[in-house]
């Protein structure tokens, strides 16, 4: 199995996982592809990339920061002014900035994230979200002495991967089942989980479950936050495209359920913007509120292109 066809495995498999390494992986494999093409004209090698792009976005549906990296590489590719021969190499530069800069939003994340935990809280966190770990570890690297409550997110069990994370950085931490998140969140003073999705009316959309923690902590009046690089949102939301929740195989919730049982297994859900008091970016705190007006005046990119 060639690069190309391990990561789109990967993927789909959810060996690579979270919205961030999602994007970064598939921005590689489209990168390793374009050494690989053979192509008479540039058009033609546009063409031939392109359908590799869309299997690539065709991994995993909910997830626009991946759609929205490989249209940002494409569309540079279609206005730049170069031979056939130069494309590998201006996807090369291209997917390294955007590389550079997702590490450099995130370490930012990290920073202002550390800031808001304080000695003695307890941060409640849901599934695996590179973005909140890194968070957890910056402040627990500052000194701050905190505990986690995490769930163990079910059928996949990605809150094995925020375990084992946490505890090897040493901060104390408990894993619930996912249905005791009522019963926990009243020890807890925050909650903090990623996003795979921001969309045009603020919403959220991250790993099923995410709703009932929001309502659990509006419930016991504990403040919930979602960690994001900006670049999540989904530019086609503004036009009224409503975000597809991926449906995943119920294989994953039984391997050998009863004939005609029928089982569904949704991948995400959408946590409205009420129940949101602020999303944790690379350009500080913003509020539901605002968060269009900061993704349109900072990442106009995004918007490039996108017709109703
Ligand atoms: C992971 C998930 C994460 C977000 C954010 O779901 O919902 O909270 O993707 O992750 P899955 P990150 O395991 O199905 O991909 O902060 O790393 O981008």
């Amino acid at each position: 199995m060639d690069f190309f066809a391990k990561v789109v495995n990967d993927i789909k498999s959810v060996k690579i996982q979270g919205a961030t390494n999602v994007a970064k992986y598939a921005v590689r494999a489209l990168k390793w592809k374009s050494q690989k093409i053979r192509a008479k004209s540039k058009i033609d090698f546009l063409i031939k990339l392109e359908k590799y792009k869309q299997i690539l976005v065709e991994t995993r549906p909910t997830e626009p920061l991946m759609r929205n990296i490989l249209r940002y590489v494409m569309f540079n590719l279609r206005e730049s002014d170069i031979t056939t021969k130069e494309i590998p190499r201006l996807i090369d530069i291209i997917a390294d900035e955007f590389l550079f800069n997702m590490n450099e939003a995130k370490e930012k994340i990290s920073a202002v994230g550390a800031n808001m935990i304080k000695n003695h809280t307890v941060v409640f966190t849901h599934c695996h979200s590179s973005t909140v770990m890194g968070i957890l570890k910056k402040a627990w690297k500052d000194g701050k002495r905190f505990e986690v409550i995490h769930t163990e997110s079910r059928p996949l069990y990605q809150g094995h991967i925020t375990a084992k994370e946490l505890t090897k950085a040493g901060i104390p931490t408990t894993m619930i089942v996912d249905s005791a998140i009522s019963t926990y969140i009243k020890k807890a003073d925050m909650a903090i989980v990623g996003a795979d999705v921001i969309t045009a009316d603020s919403s959220l959309i991250n790993k099923i479950g995410t709703l009932y923690l929001a309502l659990a902590s509006k419930r016991v009046n504990i403040p919930f936050f979602s960690a994001t690089v900006l670049p999540k949102f989904d530019p086609e939301t503004i036009f009224g495209r409503v975000e597809e929740i991926e449906m995943r195989d119920p294989k994953e919730v039984w391997k050998n359920p009863p004939k005609k049982l029928k089982i569904l297994n949704p991948a995400f859900d959408i946590t409205p913007r009420n129940l949101i008091n602020a999303y944790i970016t690379e350009e500080g705190l913003v509020t539901p509120e605002s968060v269009s007006e900061v993704i349109s005046d900072k990442y106009s990119w995004i918007l490039r292109g996108i017709k109703i």
